[in-house]
């Protein structure tokens, strides 16, 4: 008898096996986990399983490594540890809420895609981005797509943005995806890396998706359908390999990031070269609002600090209302 009872765990433990994968796919209570470099799948939580110290609203993300359990018998899995992550993107799961979820983890780059025109992206909503990125400490990229739609006018309105977001630091990448420009540099850009892709509704986020892998047919949404914006759908990001190597995670139904427990007096700390030149103002805690020996407001005067940085910052102190989230 005691022999046959020593078997019997031997015997289960051959019904499963144990494997490390990363999770593309999440939509809140089943996975879809990538192992093994090309197999794929799907995966339910371990009971016990939590992660403890978030307070999020899913315990596991796109982008998380973890480890799984694979039964033989039905092929399903059994997510059983996230392991540490690198790093990772929070949004409030909703504006009242104290929670948040986990857009995503594990990102090597994040790009916000902005247009001019068709829809315009507001100023205040790529530094909402950026200031999000930094505070995460992922590396983020501007992409000015739809090229291809400008005038003159939006053009040098585009070129102003670059030129004022390269002093800074961050790179951008002219494209369009209807004539193909620069549709090769950003392949490079994203080579072998996991890439973040975020921006409004409507800028082309999905057909760059189709353009990097044309097997992939995503569906693309129609101009009409991103007027109606304001809906809460609850969508979830998804991780897609790339053919050339690397990931994108697409962010459909995200309009921004939440700017997660940020406090007042740290947000200057977020843009970079206010950040800088603060270190010049005469007092330690200066807001850079109307306190005397500012070098943030006199570095308005000298064009050193752009007055549309500015403006963003003082909207993010003034936010109350949650219309970016
Ligand atoms: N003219 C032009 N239209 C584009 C370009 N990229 C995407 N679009 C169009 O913009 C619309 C929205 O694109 P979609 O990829 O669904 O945007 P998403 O909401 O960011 O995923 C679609 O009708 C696309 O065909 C571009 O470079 N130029
Ligand atoms: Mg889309
Ligand atoms: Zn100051």
């Amino acid at each position: 008898m005691i022999l046959i009872r020593a078997k019997i765990p031997y015997f289960c433990a051959k019904i499963y096996f144990l494997e490390q994968g990363v999770v593309i796919k999440s939509t809140g209570s089943r996975y879809r986990v990538l192992y093994n470099a090309d197999q794929i799948i799907e995966c339910t939580l371990k009971g016990k399983l939590r992660v403890k110290e978030l307070r999020t609203t899913n315990p596991v993300a796109v982008g998380d490594n973890v480890l799984i359990e694979i039964s033989k018998r039905n092929y399903s899995g059994v997510i059983t540890e996230v392991l540490e992550r690198r790093n990772y993107i929070l949004r409030k799961a909703s504006n009242l809420s104290k929670q948040s979820q986990i857009i995503a983890a594990n990102i090597d780059q994040a790009f916000l895609m902005a247009t001019i025109i068709l829809p315009e992206t507001p100023v205040e909503f790529i530094d909402r981005f950026l200031i999000t990125a930094e505070a995460y400490r992922i590396p983020a990229k501007l992409i000015f797509n739809k090229t291809d739609l400008y005038d003159g006018e939006e053009f040098a309105r585009m070129e102003y943005l670059i030129s004022m977001y390269n002093r800074i630091g961050y790179e951008c990448i002219k494209l369009s995806l209807t004539n193909r420009s620069g549709v090769e540099y950003l392949s490079t850009a994203m080579k072998d890396k996991t890439s973040l892709i975020s921006g409004n509704s409507g800028v082309g986020k999905t057909t760059l998706l189709n353009v990097l892998d044309p097997s992939l047919n995503l569906k693309t949404e129609e101009i009409s359908e991103y007027h109606k914006q304001g809906k809460h759908i609850t969508t979830f990001p998804e991780m897609h390999r790339l053919p050339f190597g690397g990931f994108a995670i697409d962010t459909p139904g995200i309009r921004g990031f939440g700017i997660v427990d940020m406090d007042k007096e740290e947000i200057y700390h977020f843009f970079p070269e206010i950040f800088r030149i603060s270190k010049e103002c005469r007092f330690y805690n200066c807001l850079h609002l109307d306190e005397p020996g500012c070098a943030v407001r006199n570095g308005l005067e000298t064009g050193v600090i752009d007055l549309l940085r500015y403006r963003s910052y003082l909207s993010l102190i003034n936010d109350n209302n949650d219309k970016y989230r």
